[in-house]
């Protein structure tokens, strides 16, 4: 069989924080911290920390603001991080919550119900509990059949759900699947580190795949689908299960939140992107001149431009490459799926055009498509 996405779905939350405000109570925080640790400070004991701006931000990212769950947490200078209210066991999960949403916009394209899905993956960098899946909640939310399960591959957790569900439907497995991909980010982000305060937002996307004859309307051909990894301790975060076991494991840990290396992932990982997606179109037989256009991970404006220009020998043209993180900012594993859902509708039957996600392992995941 040959796989079809017929639907994507965004879920944009409620509430925004542009950079001057992020930047406000940043630096709030900061004269507190460094006003606690006065002596320390001066003793040499301790490092003062040091504003942040929102030239630099956007002069380094590309970010004007981004969605979150719930700011007022984050913006509190004497706490810098979301409240969420504690669930019952027997109500769905926050992630389940955002998930659904996404579900039904891309299940509505796709003119399908939640009880015609087989397959639910739930692709995202962080599950909110060890057990239950995430995936099986949603799927007895959606009345789904067949299975689910969760993965996660940080950053490009969607298009290795993408590939995952595309290889089920080749071979026979499953017939109709939704990849989601829950991502908030603002509850596993360092809201008081200047070097990535600025960078995630929150958000949810979900992906229909299914067999190209059961196609109702638009859709797209998944021509071809490939994932690689290489490891790689530039982006980490050690929180786990095994936290408590270890000495100080539950004290308030810088390495428990995300923590990157970015002028080393940048270097690094911009030459391995542009070579996968030049391996995967050759091999698949897709020229440059062929691709009308690409769908790349939003982390980074400057790091998109590079690919681009690599990928295509030339600066890309307005609109060939669109970016969505100067409103969403990097939303992990979603952000290539919200580009591609947001900026697709205009291409015309037999357009060629890439998904690319990269991040956390390393990974990079790529998905040639064609407009059918
Ligand atoms: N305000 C003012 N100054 C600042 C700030 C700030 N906020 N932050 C840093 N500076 C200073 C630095 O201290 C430094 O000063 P100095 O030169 O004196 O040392 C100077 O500004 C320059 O800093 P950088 O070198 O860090 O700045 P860059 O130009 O490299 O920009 C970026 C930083 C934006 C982080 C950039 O390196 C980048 O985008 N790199 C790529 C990152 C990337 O793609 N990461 C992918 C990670 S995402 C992922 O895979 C998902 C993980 C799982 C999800 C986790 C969700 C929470």
């Amino acid at each position: 069989y040959t796989p079809a996405i017929t639907g994507t779905g965004v879920f944009t939350p409620p509430e925004t924080i542009t950079n001057d405000e992020l930047v406000k109570a940043f630096n709030a925080y900061v004269d507190l911290y460094n006003a606690e640790n006065a002596e320390a400070i001066a003793a040499g004991e301790v490092e003062a920390k040091e504003y942040s701006s929102s030239e630099f931000i956007f002069k380094a990212s590309g970010i004007e603001q981004r969605y979150v769950m719930e700011k007022d947490g984050i913006l509190d200078p004497t706490r810098m991080y979301p409240h969420f209210r504690q669930r019952s066991d027997d109500e769905p999960g926050i992630m389940t919550e955002i998930a659904l949403k996404a579900c039904k916009t891309a299940l509505d394209q796709a003119g399908i119900g939640g009880e015609d899905i087989d397959l639910v993956i739930c692709a995202a960098s962080n599950m909110e509990r060890a057990y239950p899946a995430v995936a099986i909640e949603i799927q007895k939310e959606l009345g789904a059949g067949g299975f689910a399960f969760d993965m996660n591959v940080a950053c490009s957790s969607a298009t290795f759900g993408i590939q995952a569900a595309a290889d089920m439907i080749r071979a026979g497995s499953v017939r109709r699947a939704i990849v989601v991909n829950p991502e908030i980010t603002s509850g596993h982000l360092e809201w008081r580190d200047r070097d990535c305060h600025f960078i995630f937002g929150d958000v949810a996307t979900a992906t229909v795949l299914e067999r190209e004859e059961d196609a109702k309307g638009d859709h797209w051909i998944v021509r071809s689908t490939r994932c690689a990894t290489q490891f790689s301790n530039n982006i980490r975060n050690n929180n786990g299960f095994l936290r408590r076991n270890r000495p100080d494991g539950m004290k308030d840990r810088r390495d428990m939140q995300f923590m990157q290396n970015g002028r080393k992932v940048f270097k690094e990982v911009v030459p391995m992107v542009s070579a996968h997606i030049q391996q995967h179109m050759a091999d698949t037989g897709v020229v440059a001149g062929d691709l009308r256009r690409m769908w790349l991970h939003q982390a980074n404006k400057a790091m998109n431009d590079f690919i681009g220009r690599k990928v295509l020998g030339r600066d890309p043209e307005a609109g060939e490459q669109p970016n969505i993180l100067q409103d969403y900012a990097n939303t992990s594993s979603a952000g290539s799926i919200i580009a591609f859902s947001k900026h697709s509708e205009d291409m015309q039957k037999g357009d060629i055009g890439l998904i690319c996600s990269f991040g956390a392992g390393y990974s990079v995941g790529s998905v040639i498509v064609e407009r059918a």
